[in-house]
């Protein structure tokens, strides 16, 4: 009796063994490998390959070569990927309301303590299929770059590429807007089809977009979110050792936006040395350019989903 219980036992742990076999998962990211907004995502990608020998490794497959990053939502919503790192606003075709967590001002941290993270993971299981991971970027802030310069908050007549980050904004100041992928930039610019781009204060000499830049615009405005998000029936047949270990990994990689305000400070500086000038606005130009930022941005959301703009405005 004695002896068929402990082979029982034995045989569990075997069985049990054999449904937590090391798994990897294939991963793809929105941002060319190597620069600013792949460089955390690396990270945790490396993070989670050190620590998790025997039970989930990730296999990166490319970055916007591999899949292009307006499609890169499509493809770990149907699992072509299992695993994403991109940013809400090259996935609205999937989850419109997602371009809300730029709205963001306060930290990711602050989001799980609060509950914001619980309803923002919801919103994309529920319209696309991924279970929302981790968010990098906080402490990131948006700005416009321009060839020519501008004395106020008014666009109009520039032409301006934009993602969904910038558009409600940008469209009210009265620019044109050309909507592209990263990848289009650095050409628009050189063929001077356009005057200037959204972009974070990260990354344009990483780009060698500063080649064509001449002027930055401050104060900068909303807060980046680059997103692990993980394809949900992947999620859902992990076992409990793989999804703490990813889980660790996200608070890894989470913790370290923190670094973010010394890398925004040494990028400017190299903007600065670029050539790049600042263009920047104080007083009533400078609230109505963060007051058009901010009222439009929520405006856009709720003529998406009203009820979405009550939930996180209360915290964010
Ligand atoms: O400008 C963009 O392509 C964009 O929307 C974005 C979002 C997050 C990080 C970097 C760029």
């Amino acid at each position: 009796m004695k002896k068929t219980l402990a082979l029982t036992a034995a045989f569990a742990m075997l069985a049990g063994s054999a449904a937590a076999e090391e798994v990897t998962l294939k991963a793809a990211s929105a941002f060319a490998t190597g620069t600013t907004f792949a460089r955390p995502f690396a990270a945790f990608v490396d993070w989670v390959n050190e620590n998790g020998k025997g039970v989930l490794q990730i296999n990166v497959v490319g970055g916007p070569e591999a899949v292009p990053p307006f499609e890169l939502g499509n493809a770990v919503s149907s699992g072509v990927v299992d695993l994403a790192n991109n940013t809400a606003a090259f996935y609205t075709n999937l989850l419109p309301e997602g371009d809300a967590l730029k709205l963001a001002t306060n930290t990711i941290q602050e989001q799980r303590e609060n509950g914001c993270y619980d309803i923002i993971d919801e919103m994309h299981q529920s319209a696309m299929n991924v279970k929302y991971l981790a968010r990098t970027g906080d402490n990131v802030n948006f700005h416009l770059y321009l060839t020519k310069p501008i004395e106020k908050p008014d666009l109009n007549g520039l032409t301006i590429r934009t993602t969904p980050v910038y558009q409600a904004m940008f469209k009210a100041l009265g620019a044109n807007l050309v909507r592209t992928a990263p990848g289009e930039v650095y050409t628009a610019l050189e063929r001077g089809a356009i005057d200037g781009y959204g972009w974070p204060i990260q990354g344009v000499l990483d780009l060698g977009w500063d080649e064509q830049t001449k002027y930055r615009v401050d104060p900068g405005f909303y807060q980046v979110d680059v997103n692990v998000i993980v394809n949900l029936d992947t999620w859902n047949g992990l076992g409990d050792e793989q999804k703490a270990l990813l889980e660790k990994a996200a608070a890894w990689i989470e913790a370290k936006n923190a670094d973010n305000l010394d890398i925004n400070a040494k990028e400017a500086a190299a903007q600065a040395e670029a050539g790049i000038e600042v263009i920047e606005f104080s007083g009533a130009d400078r609230e109505a350019w963060l007051n058009a930022a901010q009222d439009e941005g929520w405006a856009a959301i709720a003529e998406i989903n009203a009820e979405a703009v009550d939930k996180l405005k209360a915290c964010f």
